[in-house]
């Protein structure tokens, strides 16, 4: 039986974010971000490391364009960081950082690449944080202004952007349980800067437009959820968690309302104020400002009630055989289901903006990468994403996380994401298997993966 192949014009890429893999932090006139303060906080980094040297990306992008060429890369998406092109936060851009990416860009043409931005991935500049960040309202003016001028200079030759990656993660453990940068504790907040970052979306989008014919997405991380047990209060959770982590988002930016079942959440959050960070019109400003979704998507997340007297025991548990190392699921069928619930919305066309795993495994005495784990993960995604294209889901490319090992936020240096290794004491890059074989699967567009075939050229 003939294989059944994801359709000829799907996009294969990669993607990266600038805190992760730039380093070069004091380089070029660039200015601390959040998370450069945050990491210097005691016992908030695994390996109390920082990103200031990351993959060293930013002076060594030369050589890593010659390996996105060797893995047959159709697109790159990277971030751009906020204070590297405007060291003020606001004003006058950085020749020295624009240049940067303006070079980072050709390069990646050069090569046969198309180049997609993002716009904010976590990183915001710490003068920003300083005036209040994502909770004032001023920012999201000052973002716009942001996208404004890169499109101004980038825009020739990019034409896909993407605002804001996961920005409940963003908002919610950057400003309510402070889990990542800046770190807050204020559940008021976190609501807030849900809605700022909401808005800033459409209104970078409309500065971006402004500029030429751009396409704009935003990344939402989507993970159907999953009750732990039969039980009626697990439902409960479930649907609550659904409703905060992602409908509170899908259901503005395609809807444009907030979902009613968590206002009576969001209000009690914040506190006695209530939802005055609303004003009128917002709802329609935030609606159907999407030329595409993004969906980063890793695993299912099982749902546990809080309720402890009715607590049943668990029959939704994860099969520990199959991990990551991030300690997450492989559960690729659950990317098909969440693809498929995506269709109430509509959404005009989705890329998958994240999926990756991450495994260790290190270079044997030959300098061999044996990853298998990772070419088997991605390739039963693709294989999701297939089946989803079968059913009528608009799926039109799919980025692999990431494209090198890098900075892995709270867990430091010692969760492994990329294609590629990187030895952070050397910044020797060497091709694991899993590059091996992708750019043979963009050569063949076949996503099967044989652990028995070497895929190295
Ligand atoms: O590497 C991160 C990315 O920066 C945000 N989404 C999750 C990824 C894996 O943890």
């Amino acid at each position: 039986m003939a294989k059944r192949l994801l359709p000829e014009s799907f996009l294969f890429g990669a993607t990266s974010s600038a805190v992760q893999i730039e380093g070069g932090a004091e380089e070029g006139g660039r200015t601390p971000s959040i998370w450069d303060k945050f990491c210097s906080k005691p016992s908030v980094i695994a390996d109390a490391s920082n990103a200031e040297d990351a993959a060293d990306h930013y002076n060594r992008y030369a050589e890593d364009l010659l390996l996105m060429k060797r893995i047959r890369l159709q697109s790159y998406n990277f971030s751009v960081s906020w204070s590297r092109v405007l060291p003020s936060g606001i004003g006058t851009t950085s020749d020295r950082g624009m240049d940067f990416y303006d070079r980072l860009i050709d390069g990646i043409l050069e090569q046969g690449i198309d180049p997609w931005i993002t716009l904010n991935h976590w990183d915001l500049p710490l003068v920003m944080e300083d005036r209040g960040g994502w909770v004032k309202r001023d920012n999201i003016w000052h973002f716009a202004d942001y996208a404004q001028k890169l499109a101004a200079r980038l825009g020739d030759r990019v034409k896909n952007w993407i605002t804001h990656n996961d920005p409940r993660s963003q908002a919610y453990r950057g400003y309510a349980t402070g889990e990542l940068a800046p770190g807050e504790q204020k559940p008021r907040d976190g609501w807030i800067a849900s809605h700022h970052l909401l808005l800033s979306h459409s209104l970078a989008a409309e500065a971006l437009r402004s500029e030429g014919p751009m396409k704009v997405g935003l990344n939402l991380k989507i993970s159907p959820a999953v009750p732990a047990s039969d039980s009626d209060a697990d439902h409960r959770a479930a649907r609550e968690w659904d409703g905060r982590e992602q409908r509170w988002y899908l259901d503005a930016l395609f809807k444009g309302e907030y979902p009613e079942d968590i206002i009576p959440l969001a209000k009690a959050e914040s506190g006695t104020l209530g939802l005055d960070w609303i004003q009128r019109g917002d709802m329609k400003i935030i609606r159907d400002s999407l030329d595409f979704l993004g969906v980063n998507y890793y695993a299912r997340t099982i749902v546990h009630t809080t309720e402890k007297l009715v607590r049943k025991r668990a029959t939704e548990t994860i099969d520990r055989k199959y991990i990551t190392d991030s300690g997450l699921e492989v559960a690729p069928e659950y990317l098909t289901e969440a693809l498929l619930n995506l269709q109430q919305y509509a959404p005009k066309e989705i890329f998958i903006s994240e999926n990756g795993a991450a495994y260790g495994d290190a270079p044997n005495e030959f300098g061999r990468i044996s990853d298998h784990r990772r070419s088997a993960y991605i390739s039963r995604h693709l294989e999701a994403i297939r089946e989803a294209i079968d059913k009528g889901v608009n799926v039109k490319g799919y980025f692999v996380r990431s494209l090198l090992d890098g900075f892995e936020w709270t867990e430091g240096y010692g969760k492994r994401y990329g294609l590629i290794w990187v030895d952070f004491e050397t910044q020797e890059r060497i091709f694991k298997d899993s590059a091996h074989w992708y750019s043979q699967v963009i050569d063949t567009r076949d996503h099967e993966f044989d652990p028995s075939f070497d895929y190295r050229e």
